[in-house]
C-alpha cells in the first residue's frame, strides 16, 4: 500500500462573489437574498482557512474561480453584440439571467466533482466526474469549466482519468463530493466509497413531493460507481430522507460528516437499515469496527444543524494522526451546537477544534467543507498534477495580494449590471491564471 495524503482543493471566492438568492432549498441563500456583498472579505475569509489547514499540516490547494458575469452563456441564450451591450441588455430584459450568469458559486468546490482514489479503482487510477449541477441553472454553468479546470490540474493520464460531466438528464442530476463520503482505515488503503443519492427510482413520484428540489439522483450514484470502476466491494448507496432536503439540508454534507473510520451523522439523516449495511461493509473492509456516531434529535435538531451548518465541518487528519474538527465559527456560541462538539471531543473523535470564520460564505448557504474538495493521492500522484496550485506561504501571500488588488470591497445586485465589473474579474482571472501557472483556461483569454 502506499502511502497517501487528502489534498483539500478550496474554490477561491470570486469577484463577483453577491447575494441574489438563487438556489431553492437553500434556507441563507433564500434568506439572504438581495443583501449586499463583501467579495474582498469573503475571498480573504476563504484564503485564511486554507491557511490554517496548511499550518496545521495539512496538504491544501486552490481551484480558481470562473468567469464571470459568464458571457458565453448569455450569448448561448441569444444575447448578440458587445459584451458590453450584452449585459446592459440581459440587465434590462432578464437580470435574473444576469444574475444567474454572475453567481460564485463555483467556490463551492465540494460539487465540483466526485472523486475516486486509486485505492478504490480497478486501474488504480484516480477518477473525477465533474458535476453537472442540473438542479440549478446558476450552478449548472459550472460544469464546463470545472471539467476544464480538472483536466488542467490533473493532465497526466497514466494516474488521472477526468471523466465528462454525466449527461444532462433530470434523472442523472448529480452535485458531486457533497453527496459523497469515504471511509478507510488510512488514506493509502482501500476505501468504503458511500454515494448518498435523493430519490428513488429516477421518476418515483415522491420526489415532486419535497418542498425544496432533491438534488442527487440515484442514477449518478450508479453511473459514477460504473465508469469509475469501483471496486465491487468498495461502494455502496444510501438513500438520504426527504425530511431532511425539506428542512433545508440540501447536500448529505449538512447532515453527516466523515473521514478514516469515522461517521458522525444527523438521526435523520439516513433510513437505519442503510446506515447498518454501511457498516457492515465498512468493518469488513477496514477488518476492524468504524466509530460510527448518531447525532439524535434531542441533543441537535435538525432545525439547528441547518442553522449552525454543524456537519459541514470539516474532519481532517492531522500529520501525527489525529483527527481535527474545523468547524463553522457559527457552532461556537450555539449552546448545543457547541455541546456536542465537547462531548465528541472528549470521546477522542479529533484532538483538536479549530473554529473558522467564512460568514461571508455562509450567508450563502456554504460551510467550511462545501468550500473544499477532498482528493486523496499517493506520493506519486501528488507529484505529478499540477504544482502550481498547491499552497504555500509564499503563494497565500501572492493571492491575498491579488484579492486586495483586483476585487470590491462591497457589491450590491444591482452592481452586477455595471460593465466594468466584467473588466475587472477578467483582469483578475487572467493575472491569477498567470500566479498559478495555468496557462489559458478561460474562453475571454483565448
Ligand atoms: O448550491 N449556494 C450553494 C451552496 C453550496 C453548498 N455546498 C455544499 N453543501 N457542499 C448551493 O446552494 C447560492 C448562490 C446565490 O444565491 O447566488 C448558492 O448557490
Amino acid at each position: 500500500m502506499m502511502q497517501a495524503v487528502e489534498l483539500n482543493l478550496d474554490g477561491i471566492v470570486g469577484p463577483t462573489h453577491n447575494y441574489a438568492g438563487l438556489a431553492a432549498g437553500n434556507l441563507a441563500s433564500m434568506r439572504n437574498r438581495g443583501r449586499r456583498s463583501y467579495p474582498r472579505q469573503a475571498a480573504l475569509q476563504g484564503l485564511d482557512k486554507m491557511r490554517l489547514l496548511m499550518e496545521l499540516g495539512v496538504p491544501q490547494g486552490v481551484l480558481p474561480p470562473h468567469e464571470r458575469p459568464y458571457l458565453p452563456f448569455l450569448r448561448a441564450l441569444g444575447f448578440r453584440g458587445s459584451d458590453q451591450a450584452i449585459i446592459a441588455k440581459a440587465a434590462k430584459d432578464n437580470p435574473l439571467m444576469l444574475a444567474n450568469c454572475s453567481s460564485s458559486s463555483a467556490m463551492w468546490a465540494a460539487n465540483a466533482a466526485t472523486v475516486s482514489p486509486s485505492a478504490d479503482t480497478l486501474d488504480g487510477k484516480v477518477h473525477f466526474t465533474p458535476a453537472n449541477l442540473l438542479s440549478e441553472l446558476h450552478r449548472s454553468i459550472e460544469s464546463v469549466v470545472n471539467t476544464r479546470i480538472l483536466r488542467t490540474l490533473f493532465a497526466n493520464t497514466r494516474y488521472f482519468t477526468v471523466h465528462d460531466p454525466l449527461p444532462s438528464a433530470w434523472a442523472l442530476r448529480d452535485e458531486g463530493a457533497a453527496n459523497y463520503l469515504r471511509l478507510a482505515a488510512s488514506h493509502g488503503g482501500k476505501g468504503l466509497e458511500v454515494l448518498a443519492f435523493d430519490s428513488g427510482m429516477p421518476y418515483q413520484p415522491q420526489e415532486y413531493l419535497h418542498r425544496f428540489p432533491a438534488r442527487q439522483s440515484l442514477g449518478a450514484g450508479i453511473a459514477v460507481r460504473h465508469r469509475h470502476a469501483i471496486r465491487e466491494d468498495q461502494a455502496v448507496g444510501i438513500q438520504r430522507a426527504g425530511e431532511c432536503i425539506d428542512a433545508g439540508a440540501f447536500h448529505a454534507d449538512l447532515v453527516a460528516m466523515g473521514n478514516l473510520d469515522v461517521l458522525i451523522y444527523h438521526q435523520q439523516a439516513f433510513d437505519r437499515q442503510s446506515i447498518a449495511v454501511i457498516q457492515k461493509a465498512c468493518h469488513r473492509l477496514l477488518g476492524s469496527p468504524p466509530r460510527f456516531v448518531e447525532i439524535i434529535e434531542d441533543n441537535l435538531s435538525l432545525a439547528d444543524a441547518v442553522q449552525t451548518y454543524f456537519f459541514n465541518s470539516q474532519l481532517v487528519t492531522l500529520p501525527n494522526g489525529d483527527m481535527a474538527l474545523i468547524a463553522p465559527q457559527e457552532c461556537r456560541t450555539h449552546t448545543a451546537a457547541r455541546a456536542q462538539i465537547d462531548l465528541l471531543k472528549q470521546q477522542d473523535l479529533f484532538s483538536r477544534v479549530e473554529f473558522v470564520d467564512v460568514r461571508q460564505s455562509m450567508l450563502n448557504g456554504g460551510g467550511p467543507a462545501c468550500l473544499r474538495l477532498r482528493v486523496v493521492l499517493n506520493t506519486k500522484e501528488l507529484a505529478a498534477m499540477h504544482q502550481g496550485v498547491l499552497l504555500t506561504p509564499q503563494l497565500y501571500d501572492q493571492l491575498t495580494r491579488w484579492v486586495q488588488k483586483h476585487y470590491r470591497e462591497s457589491l450590491a445586485p444591482a452592481d452586477l449590471a455595471d460593465p466594468a465589473l466584467l473588466r475587472e474579474s477578467r483582469q483578475a482571472l487572467d493575472a491569477l491564471t498567470k500566479i498559478l501557472r495555468l496557462g489559458c483556461l478561460y474562453e475571454f483569454q483565448s
